[in-house]
């Protein structure tokens, strides 16, 4: 019986410090799903496109087609206007290689105008911190002209409309390179904090004109800190009740107190 006793007790001991080591962490959620794009799809986001009905698309490093299913060639004029970089393979709609993986996604638009690509979430009910981050590789083709050329990335509240501005594009700022992928990453604790429970999406937005501009995004990823609650459900303490721990703990504090005073 006195082994039984010493089982129950260290049972009991070992479930009171899962609980207490439980209730001191915090758990680490991405409020993103498909953030890497791995799934081969948009799943998770949702798009608007330009006037002529361009938008993010997935990509796995598939050149664009023209409407004839050839390769875009840049209309003569704008190629001789461009120069060199109105030669490249990218510019003329060939391969842009996926930022990880194997796939990412892109707007490369031929025509003008602002595409949008939006995830909503729910900001959990107690953040601790949170840290957004993306990788983003802009393709600029003509002379940088703020904000008619201009990549942005906004925080939107549930109708879409824009509560924080987190990144853009400006004449003399980041330019985030011509085709070198650049990670960023924002610290959104306040923002989030002040959302708690709220519904909130990630917006990126390209304004291009035509030909001339595209941006290819990946790892895109909002870490939350939130408490990690680890709550026993009435069935377990019934259980805990039942099988006498409570009596079985009580007996070895019992026993450890007595211990200063009279040898065993
Ligand atoms: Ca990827």
């Amino acid at each position: 019986m006195a082994l039984g006793r010493l089982w129950k007790a260290m049972i009991a001991l070992a479930t009171a410090s899962v609980l207490s080591a439980g209730a001191a962490q915090a758990l680490s959620v991405d409020l993103i799903t498909n953030g890497t794009f791995e799934s081969g799809s948009l799943s998770g986001w949702s798009t608007t496109g330009n006037a002529a009905g361009e938008t993010f698309v997935v990509n796995d490093g598939t050149p664009v087609n023209n409407s004839r299913g050839l390769p875009f060639q840049l209309p003569s004029g704008l190629a001789s206007k461009l120069g060199t970089i109105g030669k490249s393979p990218e510019a003329r709609g060939g391969r842009i290689e996926p930022i990880s993986g194997l796939y990412d996604t892109i707007f490369r638009p031929v025509y003008s105008g602002v595409a949008t690509l939006t995830q909503y979430f729910t900001v959990p009910d107690e953040v601790i911190s949170a840290t957004f981050d993306f990788t983003a590789r802009v393709g600029l083709f003509g002379l940088y002209s703020d904000p008619n050329h201009q990549f942005r990335v906004s925080v939107v509240d549930q109708l879409g409309d824009v509560i924080q501005e987190v990144y853009a594009t400006a004449t003399g700022g980041i330019q985030l390179g011509n085709g070198t992928a650049t990670t960023l990453t924002f610290d959104l604790t306040t923002l989030l904090q002040a959302n708690q429970g709220q519904t909130l999406g990630v917006q990126f937005a390209l304004e291009a004109q035509t030909w001339q501009m595209n941006v290819s995004l990946d790892d895109i990823a909002m870490m939350v800190e939130t408490p990690a609650t680890v709550p026993l459900p009435a069935s377990a303490w019934m259980m805990l009740a039942g099988l006498g721990l409570f009596g079985a703990l009580g007996w070895k504090q019992r026993r450890r107190a007595g211990e200063g005073g009279a040898p065993s």
